[in-house]
Formats: structure tokens, C-alpha cells, sequence
């Protein structure tokens, strides 16, 4: 069976959640996480990245750096190399010398964006035919324009959007799914963003179902979002939809795209 991504992912980086989770940023004021069921939750997501074909790498937690666990954010792979961000939060800044050696030991090429501008890697989409880089509060025109001149020597297009306001990131309501088609909240649908993709709408009142993510044949969607749920069975028949249990990632504002770097090498 083809992935419909136009290739097939390989590999995929992670990092333990640590007991320092439970400080980690939060947009409201809602309770912490319990960092054992956290990190059960984790096993899972590790298990089924696993069982989607890819050889899933897990780094030990690192308690100085609470958010650690989302590692979307301070790095971008591509096929032709790994480029390390510039995480727009204070307290994720070092988190990029940790994963400097990490994408050495995968990448021949690691570009460093050297600023000031910064850039989370959870505001960029990449898709068949572009890299969408949404402006937030954690990612500035000065990091896209860094940003776009790297993938520019790449062969990639990368075009600026708005991340809207309401939320962290732009893959917070937004997925891209292979097949040209992006799951997203009805805000982002209507947005014109994605104008030249097939948009599936995550239910009413499901809009955190839309941060998923496809890996080869499967998608992975957060639980407890029945109708969406139904919406991709019925839309992506050929593909296993694995429902994930991340609710202690979504305490602090996490999803299924940001705990893993998945990336394609031989
Ligand atoms: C943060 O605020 O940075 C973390 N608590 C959540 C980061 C989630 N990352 C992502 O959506 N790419």
C-alpha cells in the first residue's frame, strides 16, 4: 500500500516526559499533569509510531527543561537535513543545544537559525508542495524570513500565515494528512489558508481533534473525539486510525504532532 505522503517515514525522535512536566506552559490555569500517567500515555504514543512503521528513538527526560517532551518545537527535519529553531518561549531556549547532537546522529546537514527571530517548530506544516510557517506568538517574520531562506536552499517553498490568535500553534488546529488533505477546525478552513487543499473539518466541538498526524498508513488522533473519529474512517478507508489517549499532554497545551520529529532516511 502507498503512503500517499509520496514517501514513507523511517524514523522518529522523542523525549521522556519528566517529573518537571507538571510546571510545564500552560495558556490557562488548568491543573498539572500527573507525570506517571504522563508518561504512560507516552509509552503508547511511542508504541503505536512503532507499530506505523517507523523505528521510534526516545531520549531520557531532561527535568531542567519542562516542556522538553514536545521536541516538534525546537527542530524541523527535511529530507535533505535537520534545522535547529529558535523556540519563541524563554524557557525552551536550551532545549536546542540538547537536540543539536541528537540531529547530528541522523543528519549529515543540521542548519542552525541563528536569529534574532524565532520559530516553533510546532508552527510549521509541511506538506507535499510547500512548508507553511504560521505567525504566533512564538514564531516572528524575522524567524520565517531566516527560516525560508534555508529551505529555499533546499528546493522548498515556504509561504507565511497567520496562526490565529486563540491558539498556541498553527498544527495546534491544523494537520496535513497526505493526499493533499488538511484536517482542521472550521476557523482554519475558513481562514483561505488552505484554499488549495481538500479541508476534512474535525467535529463541532471536537477542535482539539485537529492536531493529529499521518505516519505511512496510519493516522494517529487524540481520544475521545468520536465524530472526527467517524469523519476519517469514512474519508481515509484505506488507512488504520489509532485512537491515542493525550490528555495530559493537552494540560499544557501538547498534542500528538508535537512529541515526536518523524523524518524519512535510508
Ligand atoms: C509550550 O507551551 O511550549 C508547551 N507547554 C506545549 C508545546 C506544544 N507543542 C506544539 O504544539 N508543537
Amino acid at each position: 500500500m502507498t503512503s500517499g505522503l509520496g514517501f514513507r517515514f523511517t524514523h522518529s525522535i522523542s523525549r521522556m516526559p519528566g517529573q518537571s512536566i507538571a510546571s510545564g506552559l500552560r495558556a490557562g490555569g488548568g491543573p498539572d499533569p500527573d507525570p506517571a500517567l504522563f508518561i504512560a500515555q507516552h509509552k503508547a504514543y511511542l508504541v503505536a509510531l512503532g507499530e506505523a512503521g517507523v523505528e521510534p528513538s526516545c531520549l531520557p527526560a531532561l527535568e531542567a527543561y519542562p516542556d522538553s517532551v514536545f521536541v516538534e518545537d525546537p527542530a524541523l527535519c527535511m529530507p535533505q537535513g535537520a534545522i535547529l529553531l529558535r523556540p519563541g518561549a524563554k524557557s525552551r531556549a536550551g532545549e536546542t543545544q540538547e537536540m543539536l547532537p541528537v540531529l547530528y546522529t541522523h543528519f549529515d546537514t543540521v542548519h542552525i537559525l541563528q536569529g534574532p527571530g524565532m520559530v516553533d517548530g510546532g508552527d510549521i506544516m509541511v506538506t507535499d508542495d510547500e512548508v507553511l510557517v504560521g505567525l504566533s506568538a512564538r514564531t516572528d517574520e524575522s524567524g520565517f524570513s531566516e527560516l525560508e531562506t534555508l529551505l529555499a536552499g533546499w528546493g522548498h517553498k515556504a509561504r507565511m500565515v497567520q496562526t490565529p490568535a486563540s491558539i498556541l500553534h498553527f498544527k495546534t488546529a491544523s494537520s496535513f494528512l497526505g493526499d493533499n488533505t488538511i484536517l482542521c477546525t472550521e476557523v482554519m478552513a475558513q481562514s483561505g489558508v488552505f484554499d488549495a487543499y481538500q479541508i476534512v473539518q474535525v467535529a463541532k466541538g471536537e477542535e482539539a481533534a485537529a492536531n493529529a498526524i499521518r505516519v505511512n498508513d496510519t493516522i494517529l488522533l487524540s481520544a475521545g473525539f468520536p465524530k472526527t473519529a467517524q469523519i476519517l474512517r469514512e474519508r481515509f478507508a484505506d488507512l488504520k486510525l489509532v485512537e491515542l489517549d493525550t490528555s495530559q499532554a493537552a494540560l499544557v497545551d501538547g498534542g500528538l504532532s508535537c512529541m515526536s520529529l518523524r523524518f524519512s532516511r535510508v
